[in-house]
């Protein structure tokens, strides 16, 4: 809920710094900063969005707190929207604290994580997909996904949300209409209503399947390999990773955890996990190492099946390479510095159209290749958005998920003939679904939640 009075935080990061920076906004900031600033210069003006140089004092006695450069933003045209003071001091957590003590004593109260972003929001500054992008953002560790981030602070998703919600709002007006001349007209859906659909749903989709890519920028591909007991999964970690990750011995079932170690493939993070071979567990150790191994496999972006090529393959094998899903995997031939036992070719009991690599994870062939494969598969065209604009935030996308659902729903509606009262309905939630990511159409509860991970000072 919004409350008017008067916030204030250090906004640069705990600790020690060169120059830190306390933010305040609230109807009694500008008073506030003519009491607790002392100009160098005798004459100080406080035009808004002007430096001004001088000291920060204690208890309005003459006692000097800092040195400081301190700006004023006059309402409207502040982050906030309200009135806004940037106290810039020294970076020294005893001064800041200092500093925002004497802040409360003339009437802050302490910001709550998020609280400046949520009243740029809530004076209509910036919608709620800008403010997450700008939680992302202060978040992001990788260039790639502070880029993405940061057209999003630029609106752009909320532009493109926002031009989706005027298509969507003719469709409805479009089916409307149709509900008013039912009675007149027995003939089917209005013109112009399907196409309208499948445009919306085409570019719904685009924005979804930006979701992956955008993800994979941020947070990494995520590759699992697995594989049956030896094959040489925690060789292959090792020989990927060129470190020693994991053990390697010629007992099965040696790797119970999950080891993760991430490499660089052209600037992506790639997570590599090795994980416990798969087979019938002989003890409660292996079992929990197995179950963890399938709970990451399922959740794996692309999955590096291994086979041990040197000896003949089992039901284990089969069974694994059918267990994974189809897309985003290859299947590795390990150990091919042996005499091989079979061929990957018709006569092996590989599905047809398998994609298959030969390696040898202790000497190292084929690895430069799988590297390769991997950064085939980061930027393959299919996961390549030709729109401009990505999302990387779950809310969003199940929102568009949510969304395009009913979109569907409403087309099916129409197709089947089904009352127009029904797609309209459909189409109504489509539209409620849109505005949760703008914020539009949010509750109160849902805005505290999405604020509260923010952090304070943001
Ligand atoms: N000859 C040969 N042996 C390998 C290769 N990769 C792994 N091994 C051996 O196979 C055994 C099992 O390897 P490990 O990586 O622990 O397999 P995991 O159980 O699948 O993790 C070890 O003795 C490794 O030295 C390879 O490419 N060639
Ligand atoms: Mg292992």
């Amino acid at each position: 809920m919004y409350t008017h009075d008067t916030i204030a935080a250090i906004a640069t990061p705990a600790g020690t710094g060169g120059v830190g920076i306390i933010r305040v906004s609230g109807s009694t900031a500008e008073s506030i900063a003519r009491r607790i600033f002392r100009p160098s210069k005798t004459s100080c003006s406080w035009e808004s969005h002007h430096l001004y140089h001088g000291d920060i004092i204690a208890g309005d006695s003459q006692t000097a707190i800092d040195e400081v450069l301190v700006a004023l933003m006059r309402a409207p045209h502040s982050f906030t929207g309200e009135d806004v003071l940037e106290i810039n001091c020294h970076g020294s957590p005893v001064i800041m604290q200092a500093i925002l003590s004497e802040l409360m004593r003339l009437g802050c109260r302490p910001a709550k994580p998020g609280e400046f972003s949520q009243r740029a929001f809530l004076n209509g500054r910036i919608d709620l997909s800008q403010a997450e992008a700008l939680a992302t953002l202060v978040a992001a560790r990788s260039e790639k996904s502070s880029a993405i981030v940061l057209t999003q602070l630029k609106g752009a998703l909320g532009k493109e949300i926002e031009s989706l919600r005027l298509l969507l709002i003719e469709a409805i007006a479009l089916t409307e209409t149709e509900i008013d001349f039912t009675e007149d007209v027995s003939s089917g859906e209005a013109p112009g209503i399907l196409p309208q659909l499948d445009t919306l749903a085409k570019r719904l989709k685009l924005l979804l399947d930006s979701y992956r890519r955008a993800k994979i920028y941020t947070e990494g591909l995520n590759v699992v390999i697995t594989g049956k007991p030896n094959v040489g999964k925690s060789s292959l970690l090792n020989a990927l990773t060129g470190r020693k990750r994991a053990i390697v011995t010629d007992i099965p079932g040696t790797t119970r955890d999950l080891i993760t170690d991430t490499i660089d493939i052209n600037g992506i993070p790639v997570n590599i996990t090795d994980t416990a071979g798969l087979r019938k567990p002989l003890d409660i150790i292996e079992k929990a190492g197995i179950d963890l191994a399938l709970e990451n496999l399922s959740q794996a972006d692309f999955i590096i099946v291994l086979l041990d090529g040197s000896k003949p393959l089992t039901e284990e094998d089969t069974k694994i390479i059918e267990g994974i899903p189809a897309k985003n995997n290859i299947i590795a031939i390990n150990k091919t510095d042996l005499p091989p036992a079979w061929e990957p070719d018709r006569s092996s009991p590989l599905p047809p159209d398998t994609r298959t690599l030969k390696i040898s994870a202790k000497f190292g062939s084929g690895i430069n290749e799988l590297k390769n494969i991997l950064a085939a598969d980061i930027a393959s065209p299919e996961k390549e958005n030709t729109g401009t604009v990505m999302i990387n935030n779950l809310r969003h996308k199940n929102a568009l998920e949510r969304a395009l659902d009913n979109i569907r729903k409403a087309k099916e509606n129409l197709v089947c003939g089904t009352s127009p009262e029904f797609t309209a309905l459909d189409l109504r939630e489509a539209l409620d679904n849109l505005d949760e990511i703008t914020g539009r159409k949010i509750t109160d509860e849902i805005l505290d939640k999405i604020f509260s991970t923010f952090c304070i000072g943001k």
